[in-house]
Parts: C-alpha cells; sequence; structure tokens
C-alpha cells in the first residue's frame, strides 16, 4: 500500500477545523485532526507545504518510522504547530490501518479494557445557582461526572461559563476579546461554588474544576486546601506548566487530586510532573501530542507512577480526535477520565461518527478505523473564518493567562 494523495480540509461548522486527509493507492483514506485553536491556518500550511509532500509514495503502514521521521527529520523539534501537523498524520495512519485491517482502533491498543469511556460534561452558569441547575441537566443525560464553572462576581465575563446551553465556544469571529481578571475575587467564589454543589448535589456525582492556568504555585495550594472538603476528582490547570516544578509546591500542601497536560506537545513536557508523582492525571490529547504513537508512550510512562489518563476533549478538536481519544480510553489500562462537551449538530453532520454516548460513557464502536468520517460537501458549505480566544488582563490592565 502507499499514499498517493494528501489534503487538508479548514472548515468551520459553528467553529473552524482542519482535517487531514490522506489518500492510497487501494482507494482507502485516513483522517487526522489538524485543529489548532486560533492558528488552524499554520497547522494546515504546515502540512500542506512541509508534510504531505513527503508523504507521497510513503507506505503508510510503518507509522512508528514515520512519526520518527517527521519529528527528528525537521531538526525543529516540538511546538503547538510542529506537534498538530504531526498529530494528524499519526492520526490518519492509524485510521488507515484499522482500515486495511479491517478492525476498530481500539482492537490495535491492545482491545477492550472495560465496558467504555467515561466522561464528564462541562456544567457552568453565571453564577452558583445556575451552574448547579447546568449540573442537574447533565446528570438527568445520564453522566457521572461534572466540571462545574462559575462567573465571578465583579467580572463581566470568565473562563468556562457559556451560553447557558450544552455548546460552549470561548473563540469568537474577529480580533480576541479582552476579559479581566480577579485572583482575589476568583479565590472567595469557587469553594462556595463547591460547598453548594456537594449541599444540593450530594457526594454520588464526581466533581471538577479548572482553573485555566490562571493561579500561582501558592494560590493553587491554598485553593486545594480550601476544596478538600468537597472531594473533587481533579483540580486542572492550577498554575502554568511550563514550570513542572511549580507543581511540587502545590503537591506539598493539598490532597486535593491534580490535573495537567492540555497544552503540552511533547512527554518532555511532563515527564517531571509524572515521574515525581506530582499530578495524578495526564491531560494530553491525541491530536497535540503528536498522535496516539506518543499518547501510548505518555500512558504507559504515567502508568508506572500512579497517573491516570483524562484526555482534553473540547468542541474546538474536531469528533476526529474524539473518537481517537474514545478508542485510546477504551484500551489503555490507566484510563481515568475523558471530557466531552458534545459537538454542535452541524460539526456532527460534517463529521458522520461511529462512537456513541450513553449511560456516562463513550463507546468509539466497531467501525474500521477511527469511525470518524469527513462528508466533503458539507463541510465546503462551511468556509474558515477567522476566530481567537479571547485574552486576558487583571483589573490594573496587565496581561494575565487566559
Ligand atoms: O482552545 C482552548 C480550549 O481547548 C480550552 O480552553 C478548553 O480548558 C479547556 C478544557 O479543559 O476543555
Ligand atoms: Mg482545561
Amino acid at each position: 500500500m502507499k499514499i498517493v494523495d494528501a489534503k487538508v480540509v479548514v472548515c468551520s461548522p459553528g467553529r473552524n477545523f482542519a482535517t487531514l486527509k490522506v489518500i492510497t493507492d487501494e482507494g482507502a483514506h485516513g483522517l487526522g485532526d489538524a485543529t489548532l485553536n486560533g492558528r488552524e491556518l499554520a497547522v494546515a500550511s504546515y502540512l500542506t507545504d512541509h508534510v504531505i509532500p513527503l508523504l507521497l509514495g510513503r507506505d503508510p503502514s510503518r507509522i512508528e518510522d514515520l512519526w520518527h521521521e517527521l519529528h527528528k527529520g525537521a531538526y525543529w523539534r516540538g511546538g503547538p504547530v510542529t506537534m498538530s501537523a504531526i498529530g494528524a498524520v499519526d492520526l490518519a495512519l492509524w485510521d488507515l490501518k484499522g482500515k486495511a485491517l479491517d478492525t476498530p482502533v481500539h482492537n490495535l491498543l491492545g482491545g477492550a479494557a472495560r465496558r467504555g469511556v467515561t466522561v464528564y460534561g462541562h456544567a457552568n452558569g453565571t453564577d452558583v445557582d445556575a451552574a448547579l441547575d447546568a449540573a442537574r441537566g447533565y446528570l438527568d443525560l445520564g453522566y457521572e461526572a461534572v466540571r462545574l464553572q462559575c462567573g465571578v462576581p465583579g467580572l463581566d465575563r470568565t473562563y468556562g461559563v457559556g451560553r447557558g446551553d450544552l455548546y460552549y465556544e470561548p473563540a469568537q469571529e474577529g480580533m480576541p476579546l479582552q476579559e479581566t481578571w480577579s485572583t482575589d475575587a476568583y479565590l472567595r467564589m469557587v469553594p462556595e461554588l463547591f460547598a453548594a454543589a456537594r449541599d444540593q448535589l450530594g457526594w454520588e456525582v464526581r466533581l471538577l474544576h479548572d482553573v485555566h492556568h490562571r493561579l500561582t504555585p501558592i494560590e493553587a495550594a491554598r485553593l486545594g486546601k480550601s476544596l478538600e472538603d468537597y472531594g473533587l476528582t481533579w483540580l486542572e490547570d492550577a498554575v502554568p506548566a511550563e514550570l513542572q516544578e511549580g507543581f511540587r509546591l502545590v503537591r506539598q500542601h493539598t490532597t486535593t487530586p491534580l490535573a495537567v497536560g492540555e497544552v503540552f506537545n511533547r512527554i518532555t513536557d511532563c515527564h517531571t510532573l509524572i515521574t515525581e508523582q506530582l499530578i495524578d492525571y495526564i491531560r494530553v490529547t491525541p491530536a497535540h501530542i503528536g498522535g496516539l504513537t506518543p499518547l501510548l508512550r505518555v500512558a504507559h510512562l504515567a502508568e508506572l507512577y500512579h497517573v491516570r489518563t483524562g484526555c482534553h476533549g473540547p468542541t474546538d478538536l474536531s469528533p476526529v480526535n474524539l473518537a481517537a481519544s474514545a478508542h485510546f480510553g477504551l484500551a489503555v489500562h490507566n484510563f481515568g477520565l475523558q471530557e466531552y462537551m458534545r459537538h454542535t449538530p452541524e460539526t456532527d453532520a460534517v463529521f458522520p461518527h461511529a462512537y456513541t454516548f450513553a449511560d456516562g460513557m463513550l463507546h468509539p464502536g466497531d467501525a474500521p478505523g477511527l469511525g470518524v468520517d469527513l462528508d466533503e460537501d458539507a463541510a465546503a458549505a462551511h468556509p474558515y473564518r477567522p476566530a481567537y480566544l479571547p485574552v486576558n488582563r487583571k483589573l490594573d490592565g496587565t496581561v494575565h493567562s487566559w
């Protein structure tokens, strides 16, 4: 089998997605998710101008060899654009291998290790009551775990608070929105949210919270301590993790479980976090870590150190990435929990898929490969529209992590 053609399709069925399609001489095609929120065209160019020419004529079954060639062969290693491009190729090759062998990708990864992939939904609202109402909505849909986010008194908007329904989209068309931030107001709000949640929702539901990289280690330590009585499943991205050692301080002070990794793109971004047991869940995702090939390596390292997986699964990655996470989560031994935000009906129409949700779990389905297709005619009806994530500033105007 040989690769005879490949292309990148960029479309915007409600939000932007970049998808790599790799075609073989036997007429099969594999899909990879090349979406990098707000930088979609950079990954598309990396693939079209620099990677696709290298793929033509190559044997798509040699996934490991092609991965290392793309990673080491460019000399310039790592970074979100490069690794998203390599990730798209890797996913497309796993998809093709499954189709060639007429088996779902989870079977290639060792086979099902559980009944399904337990997921968490995003419950949020402008205030505590609205967030808890949203959480009840998820429980009614069968979710066992919900992430709770709510507005911060005194701030117009904050991370994680959407439009009040099941669909959340922080990227806005046009130039980035400016949001404001107060650490003090936030640190007062979060314990109140979780006290009310345990009071009103009880203890059966698993609860999570995303700090979205906004605290220093000592602030995160204080937040973690203040949440201990509410038994969170995880506190996510408590501090920016470029400095992996920063998690030592957080860990020394709190038993609240810690999760991190959605912006990581190499195993070296998390090796200290894992080997020093500074975290409980590693949240790297197939598309951004460079595909299923390196994701398996991260998971196997993590397993040695009692760290479980919790792949990032936002709606700003396409159903191709979600399917890859579902196959991985079904098969990998140290799976923890999967984020599942639900794509909009427009997105699902462009990406028909075999995965299904029932009883709080995703199942990747048994279609050969990843089990996701791309309806190119439907995609063509939704052309790319520039859109960016917001920029965040403290009340005095200083730029802060969003
Ligand atoms: O593009 C940025 C989003 O993927 C991110 O804000 C979502 O933090 C996120 C999450 O946990 O889903
Ligand atoms: Mg997050």
